[in-house]
């Protein structure tokens, strides 16, 4: 029998990566002191601050809103309706499921109460893929809600998975001024902006989706529709593939960046911001890429 090293009680979960074997109890343990070690390592936020936790209703964010709310934070969801039909019907239905269940404060906006269409239209009528819109339009939205609603801070349930792809992506393509951004943390640098977070970074997706489990936790089992052929499921695949044969590879990779890696770049990369001339949030431009964005669906 595989034994807990914690309790010497049967195991459920193996962690190769750290050489370990939990039961339930103490894999939620575990878990809860790797979001507790990153939230202090990182100062992301305290008990004091509230917080807004963007939910898609996969698993990563619902996990995170969870585990906040038993650290005994303040927080509150976010859920942004993309208009991506069934998939999206059917991931608001079990954020507010979620939220229902639990009491809690759940936020509803939708994309085309701003730019009158979903995804699919905006890319269709942009013709660009629709993932860099909604990139720019979920970014936007979410910092103007959260500093509109007075929120501290905005966490986002990005795991070890999500982060070192990213970055994966970003090396093979010297992408520098996205390695000079890439953290955990992205601090408020604006008036208009708000401190985003990632407290999950510490964590792989199979123990995001092990939390899940033993909590219960009903969550969106579907990748949106548009992800098909996403550089970033290539590069989540050839590092599970690595991973699989060196343990702590994702770990390495990332932790290693962030120490060693991330300050080579940062030098090279200083952006200065400004306010939008119409909507008065961040940007490096005069008019921002929002503002940008809708009047060009706006126009026939
Ligand atoms: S929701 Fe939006 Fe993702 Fe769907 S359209 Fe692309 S970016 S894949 S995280
Ligand atoms: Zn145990
Ligand atoms: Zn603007």
């Amino acid at each position: 029998m595989m034994k807990c090293i914690k309790c010497r009680g049967k195991a459920h979960i193996k962690l190769p990566r750290h050489n370990a074997r939990f039961c339930a109890d103490h894999f939620v343990e575990y878990f809860h002191e790797q979001i507790q070690k990153a939230i202090k390592k990182n100062k992301m936020f305290t008990h004091q601050d509230n917080i807004l936790v963007t939910v898609s209703g996969g698993k990563d964010s619902l996990v995170l809103w969870e585990a906040l709310l038993k650290l005994g934070y303040q927080a509150e969801g976010l859920y942004l309706d993309l208009g991506i039909g069934d998939y999206s019907q059917k991931s608001k239905e079990l954020c507010m499921y979620f939220a229902g269940k639990r009491s809690l404060t759940l936020h509803v906006v939708s994309i085309s109460e701003w730019l009158d269409m979903g995804i699919n239209g905006i890319a269709k009528k942009v013709r660009r893929p629709p993932c860099s819109s909604c990139g720019l339009i979920k970014r936007y939205l979410f910092n103007r809600f959260s500093v509109e609603q007075n929120y501290q801070v905005v966490a986002t349930g990005h795991n070890l998975d999500d982060e070192a792809a990213t970055l994966l992506g970003n090396l093979l393509h010297w992408q520098t001024g996205y390695l000079s951004r890439q953290s955990p943390v992205m601090p408020s640098n604006h008036s208009n902006m708000v401190k985003k977070v990632k407290p999950l970074y510490r964590l792989t997706e199979k123990e995001t989706g092990a939390y899940a489990i033993i909590k219960g936790i009903d969550y969106i089992l579907e990748e949106c529709p548009l992800a098909v052929g996403a550089s970033s499921i290539k590069f989540k695949k050839v590092l599970n593939d690595l991973e699989i044969q060196s343990p702590g590879t994702k770990q390495q990779l990332y932790f290693g960046f962030l120490k060693k890696g991330k300050k080579t770049f940062m030098e090279e990369d200083k952006v200065e911001l400004k306010s939008c001339t119409r909507c008065k949030q961040p940007t490096t431009i005069d008019l921002c890429a929002f503002c940008q964005l809708s009047d060009r669906l706006s126009s026939s």
